[in-house]
């Protein structure tokens, strides 16, 4: 079988760290380094990639990497005593053999299992013992799946609460020319007015400054219009009731070490996410939240940029 059709490939990644490609039939692929169990490639079936990663990103722990889809968890942004977003993003991941059925009955064969347990560092910081489950699949359509689940095995009848995210970075085109569809007049904490609390205004979200809200209660589909280059995002998410949007803009792009000061100009994080209200877990309970995304071409639609027949599509 040649190489491009091997459906799930372990093999060294940037600094020799381990990455996993995920291939389907039509040309898609995916990569996921085990360090963060962390996304950092989505390709469609023309090779052009679908995520941003910074030319500057570190992929050296433990920094975490600057771009793809980094896993926050257990705590959202300074939500709380850990690091920013949590450890789970620069912890090495394992490849999960043995993973429990997995409520799919798809043939698909492209996917890997990813598994985070704590180590006794960890249990210091957080003192909750877990199983976290990843599974990323690509689709036969090019789309991209990740489920996690998250199981709490604490035998000290313990539970524990955690705020959890898909910090996924998506390319694209130019941030001014991009509009996102299926979050208008919903409530949002605005993280660059001390999280106060506001209403959207009516219409599609557009981009002219720096950015940085969490949206509450968002309806489970989200759509990412770039104009430029006719393409949409379909965001899907499913126990997932938050989604935060970020640009760091010119100012805040100087200020980050591992981005480019102009690279804003070509990203958008729109982030699945469970923040307002944390998850709790009793011993033995699991917690599944999973998003699902697709490009399509804006046209896919037969409205053009028309973004109610985006959210409407299929
Ligand atoms: O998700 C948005 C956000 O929380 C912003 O406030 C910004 O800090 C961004 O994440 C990046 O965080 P990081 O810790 O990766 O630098």
């Amino acid at each position: 079988m040649s190489r491009e059709l091997v459906p799930v490939e372990l093999c060294k990644g940037i600094n020799g760290l381990d990455k996993v490609v995920l291939r389907e039939v039509r040309g898609c692929s995916a990569e996921v380094y085990l360090y963060g169990g962390h996304v950092t490639s989505w390709k469609n079936e023309h090779g052009e990639e679908l995520l941003f990663v910074s030319s500057k990103a570190n992929f050296k722990p433990p920094k975490s990497i600057r771009g793809g889809i980094p896993i926050c968890f257990p705590q959202f942004s300074n939500l709380g005593s850990l690091e920013s977003h949590g450890f789970a993003r620069n912890r090495f991941w394992n490849i999960d053999t043995d993973p429990p059925p997995f409520p799919t009955t798809s043939s698909n064969r492209a996917f890997i299992d990813l598994i985070l347990k704590p180590t006794e560092e960890d249990m210091k910081i957080w003192p909750h013992s877990y199983e976290f489950r990843v599974r990323v699949t690509l689709g036969p359509g090019g789309d991209l799946m990740l489920t996690s689940r998250i199981r709490n095995t604490n035998t000290d009848g313990k539970p524990f609460s955690f705020t959890f995210a898909y910090h996924t970075y998506f390319s694209v085109s130019d941030i001014s020319e991009v509009r996102v569809e299926g979050l208008e007049t919903l409530d949002y904490l605005d993280n660059l007015q001390n999280r106060e609390r506001f209403t959207e205004q009516g219409d599609a979200i557009t981009f002219e400054s720096e950015v940085d809200k969490i949206y509450l209660s968002t309806p489970t589909k989200i759509a990412i219009l770039d104009h430029e280059k006719k393409r949409t995002f379909v965001i899907r998410k499913d126990g997932l009731p938050d989604a935060v949007v970020w640009n760091p803009w010119d100012k805040k792009a100087k200020a980050l070490a591992d981005f480019g000061d102009d690279e804003y100009k070509h990203m958008l994080c729109v982030e699945a996410a469970a923040i307002e209200k944390p998850i709790t877990l009793k011993p033995g309970e699991e917690w599944k939240g999973r998003q699902e995304l697709s490009a399509v071409p804006s046209s896919y639609c037969s409205g053009q940029l028309d973004p109610q027949k985006v959210l409407q599509c299929s």
